[in-house]
């Protein structure tokens, strides 16, 4: 321990949503706690991801706070999903609200954090020499937060500008008069090749495999629709708090048509209406497509059919046509206007499934199907998700065991909230929680109150020290695991970033929670009502 070292109850890593909340509701309940971000401002994701077209994929009146009912009534959403600067600005806004930044330690990265058993403290350092003990320590550092660029031959060698859509300019950038090259087709690249290929004098579309995505459907929100939200606010947050994936239908938007029918009771005379009807939102219609292989390939048949269908040029539709694995193993990708980019004459899609890439050269991208030029380069080949971030920290536990060791084979955790082997050490929408496959600031508040409540249990009852058992957490990696079989995130030829499948090398295990929102809160509030079942507390 430094002398200079300031002292404290709560270090929380990372100033987005999760630390945000975080900091507010344990700065209510008394404790000391600072807030250390290594960005220059609060956001955490809306902060670094400010690529154009970067928007949430879940309705803003959801995707927004539920801890303060001022805060909702005062707060004014525009659109029915909102793009980057204004979830930005109401991350702002949430932070002078509440006096936040006073506790924020911003341009500070944390690079390690070692227990230390005989005080039970957490001696945390930070990349510019910063020291900091604490009792507690919370790892508020998002799911998807260290981005990946994948290790391409000559990569340094080109001469243009380069960017990836996790780390984007906050100055903007602007692609006029320029031929731009972009790598990677998920949701990253899916929201940025419309509105780059309007600004750019060409633009090029590296895909290594083509997605499922469907038309948002966003609109802005109307002075109706909010207040009528406003009005039924308690009531939506209720059923959010109680449903699988933390959010409910019916605020609008193709991407939240709640599924009644079942797809393969439907006749052919009756998919083709619903497609001419409904478009790509017909897909939504249907129970049966996350369950049953034979339904998820009907469905997919169904896409393709529509990509040919809205895509003019039949060899460019097809190079869009995924194939080989189902609809819904990915994170489901929501676009506007991305296949019709391909309709455009300043367009070109290079499919690399005929033909991958061999090497970047200073002014353009070799692949075995020839040699595409261009001056600027854009990666939006995604993160290192949900275990990159903790894992750049060096962690070590009570017997000075590293997390990345502890994590060698995949990530472990007890509920995804704590880790056996290093007490007091919480994570924020962790691997082995619903996280990721849910609205995220549902999933957050619940982490954070239910953190909140247990270190008050805690200080009421003198105990300084909680770690689950190694069986209760073994219990909980195996039935994480258990509840993922059969699904189609799990399915054979299903390679996703929830399962690690996007970085090589990275242990491929499934790492969200499938339980679902309503489920898992049940199971973490029975635990704790139970004495903390299978957590140790001294
Ligand atoms: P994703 O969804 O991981 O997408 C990354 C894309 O980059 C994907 O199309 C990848 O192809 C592609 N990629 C990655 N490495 C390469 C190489 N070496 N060559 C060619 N193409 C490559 O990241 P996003 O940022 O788009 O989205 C992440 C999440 O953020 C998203 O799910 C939302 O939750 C928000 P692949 O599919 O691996 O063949």
């Amino acid at each position: 321990m430094t002398a200079a070292a300031v002292q404290l109850d709560a270090v929380v890593v990372g100033a987005g949503f999760g630390g945000m909340y975080a900091l507010h509701k344990l700065r209510e309940q008394g404790l000391r706690v600072r807030v250390l971000e290594a960005g220059a401002d609060v956001g955490g994701t809306w902060y670094w991801n400010r690529y154009p077209g970067a928007r949430c994929d879940v309705p803003s009146v959801e995707y927004s706070y539920s801890f303060s009912k001022e805060l909702q009534e005062e707060w004014d959403w525009t659109e029915i999903m909102a793009a980057q600067p204004e979830i930005l600005r109401y991350a702002n806004h949430v932070a002078d609200r509440f006096g936040l930044r006073k506790d924020i330690v911003f341009d500070t990265r944390v690079s390690a954090a070692h227990y230390d058993d005989a005080s039970g403290r957490w001696q945390i350092e930070t990349e510019a020499g910063g020291s900091f003990v604490s009792r507690f320590l919370l790892l508020a550092t998002g799911c998807l937060s260290e981005p990946n660029t994948p290790p391409i031959e000559g990569a340094d060698q080109f001469a243009g500008p380069v960017y990836h859509t996790g780390r984007w300019p906050h100055e903007g950038v602007d692609f006029s008069g320029l031929r731009v090259g972009i790598i990677g087709t998920g949701s990253s690249g899916v929201q940025a090749i419309p509105v780059i290929a309007e600004a750019a004098e060409h633009l090029t579309v590296f895909q290594r495999t083509p997605n499922y995505t469907l038309p948002a459907g966003n609109r802005p929100l109307s002075r109706d629709q909010l207040q009528r939200a406003k009005a039924r606010y308690e009531t939506i947050r209720r059923a959010e708090r109680r449903s699988q994936g933390g959010f409910i239908f019916g605020f609008g938007g193709n991407a939240f048509i709640a599924p009644t029918e079942r797809l393969l009771e439907t006749t052919e005379e009756q998919r083709e209406a619903a497609m001419d009807a409904d478009g790509f939102a017909s897909l939504r219609r249907y129970l049966d497509i996350a369950l049953d292989p034979e339904a998820n390939e009907l469905a997919c048949e169904m896409y393709r059919e529509l990509v040919r269908r809205q895509v003019r040029d039949p060899d460019t539709a097809e190079k869009l046509s995924p194939r080989g694995y189902p609809i819904g193993c990915k994170r489901p990708v929501i676009d506007t206007g991305y296949l019709d980019t391909f309709n455009r004459d300043n367009v070109t899609l290079v499919d690399l499934r005929r033909g991958g890439i061999e090497r970047i050269v200073p002014t353009g991208i070799e692949t075995s199907q020839g040699t595409f030029e261009i001056d600027a380069l854009v990666y939006a080949t995604g993160f290192d998700a949900m275990t990159g971030t903790i894992l750049r920290i060096d962690i070590r536990g009570r017997d000075g065991e590293s997390l990345r060791e502890a994590w060698e084979a995949g990530p472990c955790s007890y509920l995804g909230l704590q880790v056996h082997g290093f007490p007091n050490l919480f994570t924020i929408t962790g691997p082995g929680s619903p996280s990721v496959l849910t609205n995220m600031i549902i999933s957050i508040e619940q982490h954070v109150d239910w953190i909140s409540e247990c270190i008050a249990y805690m200080d009421a009852n003198q105990l300084s020290r909680v770690e689950p058992e190694a069986d209760a957490q073994r219990a909980w990696v195996e039935h994480v695991n258990e509840v993922a079989k059969g699904t189609m995130l799990t399915a054979p030829t299903c390679q996703s970033w929830y399962l690690g499948a996007n970085i090589p090398g990275k242990p491929r295990i499934f790492m969200p929670y499938v339980g679902g929102v309503g489920q898992y809160r049940e199971i973490c509030d029975d635990v704790s009502s139970d004495g903390y079942r299978g957590f140790r507390l001294r």
